[in-house]
């Protein structure tokens, strides 16, 4: 049985990569942080809760990243934790420098220090590609980062680099783009239009506001996209690799789509609210991903269409469940069970 470690193992991607190390026999273990409510809803959503040992770590602790690696012994480090909201790193920039990039750093010295075996994959983004920049993207476009998230998740990209180069360590970049789900988070453009389609259509809510309508993203499925983090750790070689749909969307699209589900004209009930505009916004994304298809075997099948069904459908099943008096895992918090907590915070 082999063990592996997930940083942010309660975020979207977390949790389904859990799920399908689980399915492949590995024993998972996941950091968490501390906070004033429990936030374990997608691991209860996908019923894997009680399988999974929890550290609590935070990735500005660099000791608590440390006695993670320690605890768990790792065959494998998907490196997932990060601050990961675009919007949200131009409100804390030098929250999103200390998180989401030497936080890489943190993960990577001490894979250093404790096992150079390890094998390590850092969760690398589209983003780095920014504003205006050529297209079809794939490994070899340049890099030109447009938010102080893009800026800090190019600094974890090139350590992982340098870590591979100059310590011999088995370290990928996974040049995701974007991907989505029912387990996204609600800020997210996908998930937010999803769920506010699906609440209008139900009479819950009249207007939903949007930024910038012109953005045109490359939007995958993300229980596809986390089997390729596993795929790059088994190939025989480390190296970095683009994931995605190879089809581009604007988030006008997505809401004629996500609207059209629920038989809605979207126009009548969307609005442009400049308090969700960027101080710089990624314009085009638009990936290649053929490195992936050959040397992985890795290709999507969820395309745009039935993603954005796949959302909605889930957002309506959920406030029809709400609207006939159940409740949604996060607001019934659980605590897990004593056997599967690792470190002392959340014994209660
Ligand atoms: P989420 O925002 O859903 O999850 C982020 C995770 O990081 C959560 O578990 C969060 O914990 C944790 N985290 C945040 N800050 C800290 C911290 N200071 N210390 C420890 N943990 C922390 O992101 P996704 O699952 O969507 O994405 C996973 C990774 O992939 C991220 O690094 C993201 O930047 C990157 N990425 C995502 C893409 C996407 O389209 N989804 C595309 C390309 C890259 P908590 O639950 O407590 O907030
Ligand atoms: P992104 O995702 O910034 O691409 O980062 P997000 O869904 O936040 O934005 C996509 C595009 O939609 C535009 N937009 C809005 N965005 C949000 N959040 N809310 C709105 O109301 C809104 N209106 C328009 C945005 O301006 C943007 O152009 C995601 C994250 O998961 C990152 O961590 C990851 O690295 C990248 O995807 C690839």
């Amino acid at each position: 049985m082999k063990n592996a470690l997930i940083t942010g193992i309660t975020g979207q991607d977390g949790a389904y990569l859990a799920q399908l190390l689980l399915n492949k026999g590995y024993r998972v273990y996941g950091t968490y942080r501390r906070l004033s409510t429990p936030n374990f809803w997608r691991l209860q959503y996908l019923g894997i809760f009680d399988r999974i040992n929890l550290i609590s770590a935070d990735l500005v602790d660099s000791s608590s990243i440390m006695s993670a690696i320690n605890i768990s012994q790792p065959e494998e480090v998907y490196h997932l934790a990060a601050q990961s909201f675009v919007g949200a790193s131009f409100d804390q920039p030098v929250g999103a420098g200390e998180i989401t990039g030497i936080g890489v750093t943190r993960v990577l010295e001490s894979i250093k220090e404790i096992n150079r075996n390890i094998k390590f994959y850092q969760a690398s983004s589209s983003e780095l590609y920014g504003k205006g920049n050529s297209h079809p993207q794939d490994e070899y476009t340049p890099f030109h980062p447009s938010s102080p998230y893009a800026a800090a998740k190019l600094y974890g990209y090139w350590l992982t680099t340098i870590y591979r180069e100059g310590y011999n360590i088995f370290a990928c970049n996974g040049i995701l783009f974007n991907h989505e789900s029912p387990l996204r988070g609600i800020e997210f453009v996908t998930r937010k239009i999803s769920n506010a389609a699906a609440k209008i259509s139900l009479g819950l809510e009249k207007k939903l506001k949007l930024g910038n309508l012109e953005a045109k993203r490359d939007w995958g499925y993300a229980p596809e996209y986390v089997e390729s983090m596993w795929l790059m750790l088994q190939h025989e070689k480390p190296d970095d690799y683009v994931i995605s749909t190879g089809e581009t969307h604007s988030v006008t699209e997505f809401a004629q789509k996500a609207f059209g589900v629920v038989g809605l004209d979207w126009q009548k009930y969307v609005e442009v609210d400049d308090r969700f505009l960027r101080p710089l916004d990624v314009d085009y994304l638009h990936g290649d991903c053929s490195k992936a298809k050959r040397q992985l075997g890795w290709e999507p099948k969820v395309k745009f269409d039935k993603l954005v069904e796949i959302m909605v459908q889930e957002d309506l099943n959920r406030w029809q469940r709400c609207q006939r008096g159940e409740a949604f895992p996060w607001d019934a918090p659980s605590y897990p069970s004593e056997a599967t907590i690792l470190t002392r915070s959340l014994r209660v």
